[in-house]
């Protein structure tokens, strides 16, 4: 599945999820209030203590404090109320709990007890959800009390009349409500901080500021935040506190937006702009907290105004991250529209605008923590780009240890064939190169069972198999062997290894062996998993670089030996011979034991040459070289010491043997016939031997007595050998 088919489906997952979690939710809210006809209550204005009469809302039946010139407000209310027995719950005025600084109901002398936002009420629970004042039980009938507030906020107030046991459930729904908005905001705080620590993005740390920031506003504007025990200490501030947590939440927002729509990056000229709103909302919410209470005519409208402001970056901000196709952007789209719809409908209701729609405020901030929510799990995404860029890391650092090995391998098998070949005979370093590629490639594909079999490489065979019994691999399929490895393809196959018949993979690497001679590679592994074409790749590499270090190993080879031998015979040549002489006198002078030099040279040679030509006088040349060569020993040296002269060196032997060995090797050439143009042609040589005297301090004095002895038996009637006087005249 491609990559971005299974984000997106998983983003439609995700969405669908929290929808259900919404819809459970707004049910939940839909069912939790009473409708605006619970109870009929009829509101009349009354003169305040300042003489003002009290403004009532568009409706009539609710009474607008707050705002320039309704700090105070007052208002008669008028109800029917059915008897209730002592043992009933009573009746019940409720009203919202909306930012007053004071309510109070009164009537005759009975006065009820004075409620406000910002004073905490032992007789209310932590999380109410309205004012609520019992009525006494004697009153029956038609009754009008009075109704006194004081607030600083422009807000309106909407007395209902409840049976205790309604208002009790109002109540207890409002605390449910309520407590799942708070309790989802703090899990989403925690979440954010572990998320921080986990990935170090400091995303995370914005909405972990932003989810608490939201969950202390709705706090405050429930006026829940002055009922907490150890925050209690936050009314001190009022109304202005109530301000400066709304304008902080205003600037928090398009920020943690702006870093999820990654929009510093897409607009760097709004996002600029946004961060400069944002800071000088901070700066606002900072005024606030002055507590300059000749301020908060100027502060109300201006924190609308920022309300307003942040709305509408927030949407813009969601709206260019859905089209940037950025995750979740689009459920968080429809999200934000809902809640600025219900939270700008709440505060038309809350100002006396438009008529009383209870579940609009709760829809509000559900639709706010809904979309909190959301926006987490866009920005969790995040997580997954990490993962997916430390997976991209390992498999980078994976492949390039991989590469590092295989190229220290690379260079081990070259440094032992290197050192290896160099001193290895002519003859053995096919082999030993094929053994060593081996050891080498082996454990490095994994390959249980490996062979090289190269037939007709430099004139040889070779079969090298590691571990020994692995020429099972050959088996009776060389044909087929030879056949494949003139495709020069590698390839695998999976086969039956072994006498247990286990499944065992299969690799054949033709070797790039210049025909007719050929050779191929073969390594088992076993079980079922084959090798990577990487694999396959590394013992083509391995197997070439073997090849090219035996070429190289036999033109060295080469090279020594045309150096040291004479081209036209394949004796040694002079230069060789005389290193060698001075190494064997010197051998011999050690060891006491005698040497001798046998100078042969060919008889009336040029009249060979004049009367057949050179070629022929080349051939005789060579067959005269073989045959001295074949009657020489094993440690003995030939050289051909110039023309048609050679050069015998016989260590540890002297006197009579040397002559013997020089007979043999007249008689030879005696007895030799070369073919030439269909005539057999007869040679003779003559020879002069010398045998290393005590007073012979270099191999020079040898060499010139035997020299004046060829000299001697040239005299006497050539092909005829003719030995140098022990002491020399
Ligand atoms: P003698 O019995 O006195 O040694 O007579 P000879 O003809 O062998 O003597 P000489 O030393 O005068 O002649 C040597 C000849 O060998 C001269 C030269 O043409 C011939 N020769 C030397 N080197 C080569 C060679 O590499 N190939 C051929 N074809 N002839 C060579
Ligand atoms: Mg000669
Ligand atoms: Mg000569």
């Amino acid at each position: 599945m491609p990559p971005s088919l299974r984000n997106a489906s998983h983003e439609w997952t995700v969405a669908a999820g929290l929808l259900f979690l919404l819809a459970l939710f707004a049910s939940a809210v839909a069912g939790g209030l009473p409708g605006p006809d619970a109870g009929s209550i009829q509101l009349r204005p009354l003169p305040t203590a300042g003489g003002a009469m009290p403004a009532l809302a568009a409706d009539g039946q609710a009474l607008a404090i707050g705002g320039p010139g309704h700090e105070q407000a007052a208002a008669r209310l008028r109800f029917d109320l059915q008897h209730k027995a002592p043992g009933e719950a009573p009746w019940v005025v409720w009203m919202e709990r909306v930012p007053a600084g004071s309510v109070q109901l009164s009537r005759g002398g009975w006065r009820s007890v004075e409620r406000g936002f910002f004073t905490p009420n032992a007789d209310a629970g932590s999380l109410p959800s309205g004012y609520v004042f019992p009525l006494p039980y004697d009153w029956q009938g038609t009754v009008e009390v009075d109704l006194r507030a004081r607030g600083d906020l422009a807000t309106v107030l909407r007395p209902r009349l409840l049976s205790g046991t309604e208002a009790w459930q109002v109540e207890r729904r409002g605390v449910a409500i309520s407590a799942t908005i708070y309790a989802s905001l703090f899990t989403l705080a925690l979440l954010a901080l572990a998320l921080f620590s986990a990935a170090r993005d400091r995303l995370f740390l914005t909405l972990f500021g932003c989810a608490t920031l939201t969950l202390l506003t709705l706090a405050a504007v429930n006026g829940h935040l002055y009922q907490v025990g150890g925050l209690r200490w936050l009314a001190a501030w009022g109304a202005q506190g109530l301000l400066a947590l709304q304008l902080l939440l205003c600037a928090s927002l398009p920020q943690l937006l702006q870093r999820y729509a990654g929009t510093r990056q897409a607009h760097p000229g709004l996002a600029r702009a946004i961060d400069q709103g944002c800071i000088a909302l901070a700066v606002l919410a900072a005024v606030c907290l002055l507590d300059l209470h000749v301020l908060l005519p100027w502060l109300q409208p201006l924190a609308l105004l920022a309300r307003v402001a942040c709305a509408g970056a927030c949407l813009w901000l969601v709206g260019d991250a859905a089209r940037r196709g950025i995750p979740m952007a689009w459920p968080l789209l429809v999200l934000a529209v809902l809640a600025i719809a219900a939270g700008a409908s709440g505060e038309l209701v809350q100002r006396g605008h438009l008529g009383d729609y209870p579940w609009l405020r709760p829809g509000a901030q559900i639709g706010l923590a809904a979309a909190m929510a959301v926006l987490a799990v866009g920005v969790v995404n995040r997580i997954s780009d990490y993962r997916d860029q430390r997976d991209r890391d390992q498999l980078a650092r994976m492949d390039s240890e991989r590469r590092m090995q295989r190229e220290a391998a690379r260079a081990d098998l070259n440094g032992a064939l290197q050192a290896k070949l160099r001193s290895c005979a002519e003859g053995d370093i096919e082999w030993t190169a094929f053994r060593l590629l081996l050891d080498h490639l082996a454990p490095l594909v994994r390959a249980g069972n490996a062979l090289a079999l190269a037939r007709g490489y430099h004139g040889q065979d070779v079969q090298v198999a590691v571990p020994a019994g692995a020429e099972a691999l050959v088996g009776a399929r060389e044909l087929a062997l030879r056949r494949h490895a003139a495709n020069g393809i590698p390839l695998q196959q999976p086969v039956t290894a072994g006498m247990g018949g286990g499944v065992a993979m299969e690799a054949l690497v033709p070797l790039q062996i210049r025909a007719p001679a050929w050779g191929m590679l073969l390594l088992e592994r076993a079980g079922g998993e084959g090798f990577t074409t990487e694999e396959l790749a590394l013992a083509g590499e391995f197997a070439r670089l073997t090849l090219v270090h035996v070429d190289q190993a036999l033109a060295a080879i080469q090279l020594r030996r045309s150096a040291e031998l004479d081209a036209l015979t394949g004796a040694f040549n002079r230069r060789t011979i005389d290193q060698w002489l001075v190494r064997s006198f010197g051998e011999a002078e050690r060891d006491g034991q005698p040497i001798s030099v046998l100078f042969v040279d060919m008889d009336h040679f040029k009249s060979i040459n004049d009367k057949y030509g050179h070629a022929c006088g080349d051939e005789c040349l060579r067959a005269v070289a073989r045959t001295l060569r074949a009657s020489l020993g094993e440690g003995d040296l030939l050289g051909r010491y110039g023309g048609e002269e050679f050069i015998a060196v016989l260590p540890g032997r002297g006197g009579a043997a040397a002559r013997m060995v020089g007979e043999q090797l007249r008689g030879d050439v005696e007895r030799l016939g070369v073919d030439w143009e269909g005539q057999v042609l007869r040679l003779t040589v003559s020879v002069g031997v010398a045998t290393r005297l005590d007073g012979d301090a270099r191999p020079a004095d040898t060499i010139e007595r035997a020299d004046k002895a060829l000299y001697t038996a040239k005299r006497s009637g050539r092909n005829c050998v003719h030995v140098a006087p022990a002491i020399f005249s």
